[in-house]
């Protein structure tokens, strides 16, 4: 129900957002931006986390046409870890990543696989878009479990997790997929001519026009990390993730950032895990950052112990808490960056932008199905590092 309080601001929402779509045509788009004065924008606590302020008029190309050549753009490509089975769910993802943003602004994509990609599944990505594509050969030795785990081993904790009904507690590729997500795919040669990354999966959904660049976000205000969902690993999880954590801490205090973002994945100061991750489905980060000797020590250590073909108690050390908490850890809280104006949707959670940015972008989620506060979701605990 519309109360005439919440009408009034509906009207008064879409005057203010019609003028601001009316008086930027696409010429004052990337203009020399003034850079310093973004910079400004990352600064200390001031009770307010830094999305709040919105994005800088100056970024924004509303009108519908693409982007010259000559345009300002950031060192930066799409990432899709798929096999050839996966072809139809990332073409659907694609096909709105296009639509919603870039047949705008011509990002290149980069596919990756531990398979050679078919002959199919690369001409019908090639007809999406027309932009640079590139398709990858993961390394053997990047994908596939190494010689120092003991099998055994590995073989009982992945029978325990199929007894207790751990979601992919059985698959030995869902546990290559996680590794190689959290300590690899960023060492792959085709990604080394890149600064920032934004990862695709099959079968999202993208609910929104997207009228600037977010990879100039992440470059202009020196962010390493964008994120959307966030919410708690599932109950009785990965125990053994934050002692390895607390080792890493221990052994190497001074790679540990000072204003980090400690106060989003733990509750007293790093004594436990609180669960809160962000949800690694959806993802922009600095590439530079997770080949940075830090998050590469870090990956190294957690690596060692294990884990990710172990950890017997219900889980497997996933991606998105491995990237969470290296973030987290590893960087200022101002850099880990909310794009509270992407709508997204990855079963079985959304986040749909509210009230004017939900009109901004014409999104078609519906407004009162969105995660951010829901119960399970860790925004709030984004919010209160601010
Ligand atoms: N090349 C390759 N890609 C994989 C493999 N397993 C998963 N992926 C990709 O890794 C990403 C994550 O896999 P998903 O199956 O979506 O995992 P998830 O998001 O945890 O689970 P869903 O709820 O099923 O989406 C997707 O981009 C997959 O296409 C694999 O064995 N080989
Ligand atoms: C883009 O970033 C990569 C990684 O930092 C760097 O090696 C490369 O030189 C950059 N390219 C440009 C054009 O700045
Ligand atoms: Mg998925």
């Amino acid at each position: 129900m519309m109360t005439p309080m919440r009408y009034v601001l509906l009207v008064l929402g879409i005057i203010i957002s019609l003028h601001f779509i009316l008086s930027f045509s696409h010429e004052d788009y990337g203009r020399a931006t003034s850079i310093s004065r973004i910079s400004n924008q990352i600064k200390g606590s001031t009770g307010r986390p830094p999305y709040m302020d919105g994005v800088p008029e100056e970024y924004r190309h509303p009108a519908d046409v693409a982007l010259p050549p000559s345009a300002r753009r950031a060192n930066a490509t799409f990432v899709l870890l798929a096999r050839n089975g996966d072809l139809n769910g990332v073409m659907m993802s694609m096909k709105q990543m296009e639509d919603r943003f870039n047949k705008k602004f011509q990002y290149p994509y980069v596919f990756l696989n531990e398979e050679p990609f078919s002959d199919e599944f690369k001409e019908r990505i090639l007809e999406l878009t027309d932009a640079p594509v590139q398709f990858g050969l993961i390394p053997r030795d990047h994908w596939y479990q190494p010689d120092s785990i003991d099998e055994a081993k590995a073989t009982a904790a992945r029978e325990q997790m199929v007894k207790n009904q751990v979601i992919y507690g059985g698959s030995v590729p869902y546990r290559n997929m996680c590794r190689y997500n959290s300590g690899f795919f960023f060492r792959h040669e085709l990604l080394q001519n890149y600064k920032y990354y934004w990862r695709i999966e099959p079968d999202v959904t993208y609910f929104c026009d997207l009228d600037y660049d977010p990879f100039l976000i992440m470059q202009d205000q020196n962010k390493v990390y964008g994120f959307t969902i966030s919410l708690y690993e599932y109950e009785a999880t990965i125990p053994t993730l934050w002692d390895a954590v607390k080792d890493f801490i221990s052994e190497n205090p001074d790679l540990i950032e000072e204003g980090n973002a400690m106060g989003f994945v733990s509750d007293n100061g790093g004594e436990t895990y609180n669960r809160c991750h962000f949800w690694s489905n959806f993802e922009l980060g600095d590439l530079d950052f997770w080949r940075g000797e830090a998050y590469m020590k870090f990956f190294e250590h957690l690596d060692s112990k294990g884990g990710f073909y172990y950890e017997a108690s219900s889980y497997r050390w996933g991606d998105a808490p491995v990237h969470s908490i290296g973030a987290a850890l590893l960087a200022k809280k101002e850099q880990i960056h909310f794009f509270n104006d992407i709508g997204y949707r990855h079963n079985p959670f959304q986040h749909c932008p509210q009230g004017d940015l939900h009109k901004k972008g014409k999104c078609w989620c519906n407004p009162k199905d969105n995660f951010d506060y829901e119960w399970y979701s860790c925004l709030a605990r984004y919010d209160k590092l601010f």
